[in-house]
């Protein structure tokens, strides 16, 4: 019992300083042969996957809701901005319009074209514009409301702004004679001048306010 218990231990270490001699060698050779062979690349390799995958499938998610924002969303005036069934006014690509954007940038609120008579909607707010002033020159919508705005010229070019740097981009131009209208969100309570931005206009009496209550 002795003997083989001394033989056995003889053997194991042997066998244990013959594995450190077989392991030390290849990795003195290069690093190359000892790596897959301990699985070491595996384990990293594995969570690098896992990450590509995840990172695929960002980008689809951030797109998925934009296109489900237009699928319900129309626009109120021909080539207006387009509302959403949420009623939020969208971009042509589903985002939210910027009152404070440039006026006719993608981001702004859109003019529509020019529009025969019968074509403004109802519910619209209808404003006549002459080298007299605007007609009238204030009107009430409600705070963060959807609003639509039509402009009619009663003789020459005038251009619709307001004031308030957080509004610029609701702005409408016409031509002589022409309508044309501007779907956008109403802002916050408040008292908001409008005005004519061709030169010389506001000087003669071409403004007025917009209520927001
Ligand atoms: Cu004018």
């Amino acid at each position: 019992m002795q003997k083989s218990t001394v033989w056995t231990i003889v053997i194991v270490v042997i066998l244990v300083v013959l594995g450190i001699i077989l392991l030390s060698l290849p990795g003195q050779e290069g690093p190359e042969q000892a790596g897959p062979e301990e699985g070491v690349g595996e384990e990293i390799v594995l969570p690098e996957e896992g990450l590509d995958l995840e990172g695929a499938e960002e980008p689809v998610a951030e797109g998925e809701p934009v296109q489900e924002a237009l699928k319900d969303a129309e626009t109120v005036v021909p080539e207006g901005s387009l509302v959403s069934d949420k009623g939020e006014v969208l971009t042509s690509s589903g985002e939210i319009v910027n009152n404070e954007a440039l006026p006719g940038s993608p981001d702004a609120p859109k003019q529509s074209r020019s529009l025969a008579e019968g074509e403004v909607p109802k519910d619209a707010v209808t404003l006549n514009i002459t080298a007299g002033g605007f007609e009238p020159n204030e009107f009430t919508v409600k705070a963060n409301s959807v609003v639509t705005l039509s402009a009619t010229s009663g003789d020459r070019t005038h251009v619709f702004k307001f004031d308030d740097p957080g509004l610029q981009g609701v702005a409408i131009g016409i031509a002589g004679g022409e309508t044309r209208a501007i779907t956008f969100k109403a802002p916050s309570s408040g008292d908001y001048t409008f005005f004519c931005d061709v030169p010389g206009h506001r000087g003669r009496g071409e403004t007025g306010v917009m209520h927001v209550k």
